[in-house]
């Protein structure tokens, strides 16, 4: 007969926190986020990887681009790049992010000296920065001849078809520095001269990045970025277990730091096969993630052939249709806390904890507190991300209000069937993904601030300082159907719609 599980599943909205006695130093200004990425024997080391804050990225072409992954590594977290995308095309997006210095800006806005006044006009209204960059073949690296900025011009008394050679500020006035300096030498030029923008060029008179004023004081509030032991922002990557023979070595030598099995269901011989093939070639110097399970054996299977963490969930995704599909899945925060236990049980008899990750289903920010609290180190999130300004979708207006794109990895418009490989056909037989929209919700930055301003507050109300004293001394209730309802608002007439309840 077949295996029957005790009690239903169930999801995140079902439980609350029951706060702890809060003592005078329990404010969020001292609460530590810090949590494990990878596995590591607890006790005697540290885990070879932490993230700063809790919060990865989806392995999804709607959300985790170099851009999403760049900004997110600058608030302490950490992108895990799509691989439903050519080997080479990942690689680059991997390398970028590796490349980027912070405050060294490639310049986005270039022309060449016989463009026009318009030209400049409708560049600056595509890009909306104002410093534009004149090089010998109008690209980012090419020969620099001058730079045109608003100062440059006057709409009101200039033709629009005056080339740009006549009203720019060409090179012999203009401030550069070697491509050489550091972003405090190029600061401090900044600040000497008192320039808006630095370009530094090479020896052959090539730009190669512009420093910017504004950018010195933004780079000074990322306290919490995610660096590696050169100073580079830190980044993942998805794989599958089709081509992972070519794709490892191609991220690995663009410098990932972490890879990801990027799948639906990751209890299967497949992941086995690509775990032992990245420790064959690489011992365990690369480091990689399974997944998804959501129970013991998964967990345990995962753990044996390897893994060095392992995702939860399956079906709980917002653009997930695969339990209606297939008829498969576990409502998400059962499915944390069984596996929880058995990563505890797994560090017990081996003395090495493998971190664990909730991946899917946030839709309140509490959901986020309730996910760490029930054991998880750290959560992925699509939805999330994918409403900010830096996923790489479309905004678009949609009945009034700005919404952008948001696509599972399931569904027609992604066709990543490698993410759903059983072994068969290299094709998508039908879709486990929908094609949807979210809400625009600004800035990356302002949003994880909000949303982890709640997680630490609610932590000081459990009492609790970092993620490890949460998992141990976390209170939570399962709540009743009419308990949920008493936590809306209920029973009164609202003046206006509140926003904000939903993220
Ligand atoms: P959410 O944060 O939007 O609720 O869920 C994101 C997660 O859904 C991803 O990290 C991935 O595990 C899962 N996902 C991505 N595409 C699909 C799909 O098309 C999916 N079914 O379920």
């Amino acid at each position: 007969m077949a295996y029957f599980f005790e009690e239903p599943s169930h999801t995140f909205s079902e439980y609350l926190l029951v706060p702890g006695y809060t003592s005078p130093d329990c404010i969020p200004a001292n609460v530590s986020l810090r949590t494990p990425l990878v596995k590591f024997r607890k006790g005697s080391e540290e885990s070879p990887i932490s993230l700063n804050i809790p919060l990865v990225s989806a392995i999804m072409q709607s959300v985790s681009n170099d851009t999403m992954a760049i900004a997110l590594a600058k608030e302490g977290g950490m992108s895990f790049i799509y691989g439903s995308q050519s080997i080479e095309d990942e690689a680059a997006m991997v390398a970028k992010v590796k490349a980027y210095k912070a405050g060294f800006v490639v310049s986005d806005s270039n022309l060449k000296e016989d463009d026009t006044l318009q030209d400049v006009l409708d560049l600056v209204e595509k890009n909306g920065h104002n410093t534009i960059a004149i090089t010998s073949d109008g690209t980012a690296h090419g020969k620099l001849l001058g730079i045109v900025t608003s100062r440059d011009y006057r709409v009101s008394r200039m033709e629009t078809t005056l080339q740009v050679k006549s009203f720019m500020t060409p090179l012999e006035s203009l401030v550069t520095a070697p491509d050489t300096t550091t972003l405090k030498e190029a600061n401090d030029i900044i600040w000497d001269n008192k320039l808006n923008s630095l370009p530094l060029i090479d020896e052959n008179g090539c730009l190669k990045y512009m420093v910017f004023r504004k950018d010195y004081s933004e780079h000074k509030s990322n306290p919490n970025e995610l660096l590696d032991a050169k100073k580079r922002y830190m980044v993942g990557a998805g794989i599958n277990t089709l081509d992972y023979e070519k794709r490892v070595p191609a991220l690995v030598e663009a410098g990932a730091d972490v890879l990801c099995i990027d799948s639906s269901e990751g209890y299967t011989c497949w992941q086995e096969k690509t775990l032992s093939f990245i420790r064959e070639k690489y011992g365990d110097t690369v480091k990689v993630g399974a997944g998804n399970v959501v129970d013991r054996d998964g967990f345990m299977f995962l753990a044996k052939a390897g893994a060095d963490f392992i995702k939860i969930g399956i079906g709980g995704g917002s653009i997930c249709i695969t339990r209606e599909q297939k008829g498969i899945g576990r409502g998400q925060a059962t499915a944390v806390i069984e596996v929880a236990k058995a990563r505890d049980e797994y560090y017990k008899e081996t003395g090495i904890y493998i971190p664990i990750c909730a991946d899917g289903g946030i839709v309140h920010d509490y959901h986020m507190t309730l996910a760490l609290a029930m054991g998880a180190d750290f959560i992925m999130l699509g939805r999330y991300f994918a409403r900010f300004d830096e996923s790489p979708t479309s905004k678009l207006m949609v009945n009034g209000q700005y919404v952008k794109e948001y696509w599972g990895e399931g569904s027609n418009r992604a066709r990543n069937w490698q993410r759903y490989d059983l072994g068969g056909k290299a094709k998508l037989s039908f879709e486990e993904g929908v094609d949807s929209y979210v809400t625009y919700a600004g800035p990356l930055k302002d949003n994880v601030a909000k949303s982890l301003y709640k997680v630490k507050s609610t932590m000081c109300n459990c009492g609790v300082l970092t993620i490890p004293e949460l998992q141990r001394d976390a209170k939570i209730t399962l709540v009743s159907a009419t308990s949920i309802v008493e936590g809306g608002y209920h029973d009164v007439i609202l003046h206006n719609t509140p926003g904000g309840t939903q993220h």
